[in-house]
């Protein structure tokens, strides 16, 4: 009878997952489950708080008021994302401390992507249209993630990201119809960033030790290479649309399939960059921690003044 209601907890989580419905915080959950979640929530929220820092190098520079103003919304739109990740996995019981603690002293990992330098004002077009472009296509699949503070969170970075997506194009397409100087400024800054793009989805699905149990507890709903190919697909044609070649000879559509190949990746950069050896690894964990001892006086104030906000409120004299 399968609408009776069922008193094992791990049968209702299993039931709640096939049916599509979310799990939410107060609900019972395997322990993987939860660290499972954890690691990925955590990691994306890093991810969103280092990736502040190579676009942020170039504020100070952009090349107009306007391209200024877009570019100082959009890193801090990407501190918000990182804040509604690090709520969202702050409602699986572990603390923020914990988390920036695990980032901090580098046991937690981050997208390797933002381990890469940015060099021109063309790398800030690269990052929004061929980095955010692929932080999209992952995001909208993980909308439909089974936790719902997940999900939910996914929904709104999104539509955010989906501007920054533009953005970046925008940029990439003035400077690809710009002067000969610019247009290969873009297009060094696509031979720069599209193999390190590529690898943000991670290793191939045969080499991906979290996969098989998080698509099927639906914390994943597409795989890396589905998500990857996709990626390729869509991004292949924006690149031909604005005259920019895609540093690839094997890219080429494939009709049987109905998509394109493309070469293989270098693991060996991949696992380098995520080993800490990547050029700028370094240079990213010095900054964010700077910036946490640097904060730690605003930390101080805002809990002392918690405190005597407490205190007032229990009628203690502050
Ligand atoms: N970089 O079993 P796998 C943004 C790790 S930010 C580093 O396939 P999983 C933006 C993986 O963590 C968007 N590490 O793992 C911000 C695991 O290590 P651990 C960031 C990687 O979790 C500012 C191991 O390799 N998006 O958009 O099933 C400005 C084995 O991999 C990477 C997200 O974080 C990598 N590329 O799948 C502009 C999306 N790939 O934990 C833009 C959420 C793999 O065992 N995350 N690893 O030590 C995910 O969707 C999944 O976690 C991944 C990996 C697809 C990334």
């Amino acid at each position: 009878m399968a609408d009776q209601p069922l008193t094992d907890p791990l049968a209702r989580f299993e039931r709640t997952i096939a049916a599509e419905e979310k799990i939410e915080p107060r609900d019972w959950m395997p322990d993987k489950y939860r660290q499972n979640l954890i690691r990925q929530i955590s990691q994306h929220a890093h991810s969103e708080v280092v990736g502040q820092l190579p676009e942020g190098n170039w504020i100070t520079r952009a090349p107009s008021l306007r391209r200024k103003a877009i570019l100082l919304a959009k890193v801090q739109d990407e501190a918000g994302h990182g804040l509604y990740l690090y709520s969202a996995a702050e409602t699986l019981g572990v603390s923020r401390e914990q988390m920036l603690d695990d980032l901090l002293s580098g046991k937690a990992k981050y997208a390797s992507i933002f381990n890469y330098p940015t060099l021109s004002w063309a790398d800030v077009g690269a990052i929004g249209w061929l980095v955010d472009g692929a932080a999209i296509v992952n995001q909208i699949s993980l909308c439909r993630t089974s936790y719902g503070p997940y999900a939910r969170a996914m929904v709104r970075i999104c539509k955010e990201e989906s501007f920054h997506q533009r953005q970046g194009f925008e940029i990439m397409q003035t400077l690809a119809a710009g002067t000969p100087e610019q247009k290969a400024m873009a297009q060094d800054a696509l031979d720069r960033w599209w193999w390190p793009t590529l690898m943000m989805f991670g290793p191939h699905d045969a080499e991906s030790a979290h996969s098989q149990q998080s698509m099927q507890w639906k914390i994943k709903r597409q795989s890396n290479d589905e998500l990857r190919q996709k990626f390729v697909d869509q991004t292949a044609l924006q690149a031909a649309h604005i005259g920019l070649v895609i540093p690839d000879p094997e890219l080429k559509w494939n009709e049987a399939r109905g998509h394109y190949d493309f070469g293989e990746i270098d693991w060996e950069e991949f696992n380098r960059v995520l080993n800490g050896h990547g050029p700028c690894n370094r240079a990213r964990l010095a900054a964010r921690r700077k910036a946490h001892e640097d904060g730690q006086w605003v930390r101080d104030a805002m809990m002392a003044h918690a405190d005597k906000e407490a205190a007032r409120a229990r009628g203690v004299a502050a």
